[in-house]
């Protein structure tokens, strides 16, 4: 008899791993240094810009996800997005406070992630990089990627956390709540 065909997804690293959370945001915003500070590694300035997608298992009180740490340059990893976003349940979008030159560009890549995600889904957005002088206030950002907007549309599902990925400031607050929020889909179940 055929073996059944699995998906993709439910294969790495060999054991079910469908709670998948996705890390995207424009290049240079701080997903993988994000995602290493999670996994407790050694913050890295030194970090390569992500080549199409890096996957971690992380961890977040009892819970285990697979973080999907997405490339921002323009063009070929962008198209890798889509068909990730669709089928996690969590969604990070970190964008670079110190960097008011690219607040457009990241603001139409935050309304493609919205028409991308699960209705269900829960969307973090991180303005990271806090610990630098030239951060834009919170209430900039908030006008400028009229995140009001996102604040109606999803009022259980959507939160926006400023944090400093690379000094650990402010990340566990943000993940407690995603991973508190990811429990209440009824989908999510108990991931043991
Ligand atoms: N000051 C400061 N720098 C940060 C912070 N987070 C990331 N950086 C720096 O920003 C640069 C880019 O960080 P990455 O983590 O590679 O950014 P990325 O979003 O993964 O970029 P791509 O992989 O190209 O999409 C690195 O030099 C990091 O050290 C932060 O919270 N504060
Ligand atoms: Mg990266």
């Amino acid at each position: 008899m055929e073996e059944e065909e699995q998906p993709a997804e439910t294969l790495i690293f060999g054991k079910e791993m469908e709670q998948k959370i996705t890390f995207v945001g424009l290049t240079g915003a701080g997903k993988t240094t994000l995602l290493r500070t999670i996994i407790g590694a050694k913050p890295d300035v030194h970090v390569h810009p992500t080549l199409g997608m890096d996957l971690e298992v992380v961890r977040i009180k009892d819970r285990e996800y697979l973080a999907c740490d997405m490339g921002g340059q323009i063009g070929f990893a962008m198209s890798l997005w889509k068909p990730h976003l669709a089928s996690s349940l969590g969604v990070l979008f970190v964008f670079d406070s110190a960097d008011p030159a690219k607040v457009q560009e990241a603001r139409h890549w935050l309304n493609q992630t919205v028409k991308w995600i699960r209705s269900d889904a829960v969307l973090l957005f991180l303005a990271n990089k806090k610990d630098l002088e030239e951060a834009m206030s919170l209430e900039k950002i908030v006008s400028q990627l009229n995140l009001t907007k996102l604040m109606t549309q999803r009022p259980h599902t959507f939160a926006i956390y400023q944090i400093s990925a690379l000094y650990n400031d402010g990340v566990d607050e943000a993940m407690h709540w995603l991973n508190e929020r990811v429990e209440r889909i009824p989908e999510a179940g108990d991931n043991d």
